[in-house]
């Protein structure tokens, strides 16, 4: 039997654990042998669920954890979904092996929602945030649009001690970042910078507006958006035109004007919806939501 009691740091919380011989935290991708750096991204068209989950076997209902070492944080990933299956497929295929060389304890979440009414992103995603929290404690929330692949592995999906914007650049957009204070794309957030900023705004509907918001959110705590390198920080976004359903949202400048006053009404505390079901095939988490529809 045997082992030892320390006293480590996960997430951030300071926890006693009793190794068993030989166990301890798991490294970063820089200190181990797993991590690849620049990675070769393929999109196959023939490419099926099926094989996914082959290639997945250490994946049960869309969680895991690194079998012989301790994550240093638990990552849920939000993914907002609605007729993207094709995206969702590639980002699959291409993200449980990456989160497992980083070798992270993590459950991946598709907040689907259902129905016909404009999209909400935003609200979606402040959905994923209440409904994973009642699966676990998670340390690290990471807010994932459905199309984008990242491209290096040291592109670490963890939190850190201010909000994280992991996207700098993407093919489209030349590796650039679209402008000073974009927050879009993949974000990452803690349990506890989520709850301060009181999550994002629930009256977002339609497309744009809403990374923008969370920003402002975040400037308003005196919180520094911190991005990792632009080398490091890339991504390919599968192609895809404007859904039907999300057309553009008219009214984002106004509302992004409202923010500083209505902010600590309007996010996760004033968030409805109903739940319409929690499926848990092998590879994610998938949530059906009923987020309802905008005011007028
Ligand atoms: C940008 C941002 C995105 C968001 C959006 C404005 C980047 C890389 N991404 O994305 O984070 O701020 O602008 O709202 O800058 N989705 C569906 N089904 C739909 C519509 C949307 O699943 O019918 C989801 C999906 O996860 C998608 C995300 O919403 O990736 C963002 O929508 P988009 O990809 O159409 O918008 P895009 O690429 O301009
Ligand atoms: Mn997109």
């Amino acid at each position: 039997m045997g082992g030892r009691w320390h006293s480590v740091t996960v997430g951030f919380h300071q926890h006693k654990f009793l190794f068993e011989d030989g166990l301890c935290l798991c490294p970063w991708p820089k200190q181990n042998a797993h991590a690849h750096g620049a990675l070769k991204l393929t999109f196959e068209d023939s490419l099926t669920l099926k094989e996914v989950e082959s290639e997945n076997s250490g994946v049960a209902e869309g969680q895991y954890q690194p079998p012989d070492c301790l994550a240093q944080q638990s990552v849920a990933i939000l993914i907002p979904h609605r007729n993207r299956e094709k995206h969702l497929l590639y980002l699959l295929h291409h993200l449980h092996p990456f989160l497992q060389r980083q070798q992270l304890r993590y459950g991946i979440y598709v907040i689907h929602q259902a129905g016909e009414v404009t999209f909400n992103r935003a609200k979606l995603l402040n959905v994923g945030y209440l409904e994973a929290l009642k699966d676990y404690d998670w340390d690290c929330f990471v807010f994932h649009d459905v199309d984008l692949v990242p491209e290096n592995d040291y592109n670490l999906y963890k939190c850190d001690q201010q909000p994280k914007h992991l996207v700098v650049g993407r093919n489209a957009t030349g590796y650039k970042l679209r402008y000073k204070g974009y927050f879009g794309g993949v974000t990452a957030m803690t349990k506890d910078q989520f709850h301060k900023v009181n999550g994002f705004s629930n009256t977002y509907w339609g497309w744009g507006g809403e990374d923008d918001d969370l920003r402002i959110r975040v400037e308003l705590q005196k919180m520094k958006i911190i991005r990792p390198p632009p080398l490091i920080a890339r991504y390919t976004m599968v192609f895809h035109k404007r859904d039907s359903g999300n057309e553009i949202n008219k009214d984002r400048m106004l509302l992004l004007g409202r923010t500083p006053q209505v902010w600590r009404t309007d996010g996760l505390n004033t968030c409805s919806y109903s739940t319409l079901s929690v499926e848990r095939p092998p590879l994610y988490i998938n949530v059906t939501v009923d987020i309802g529809k905008p005011l007028h």
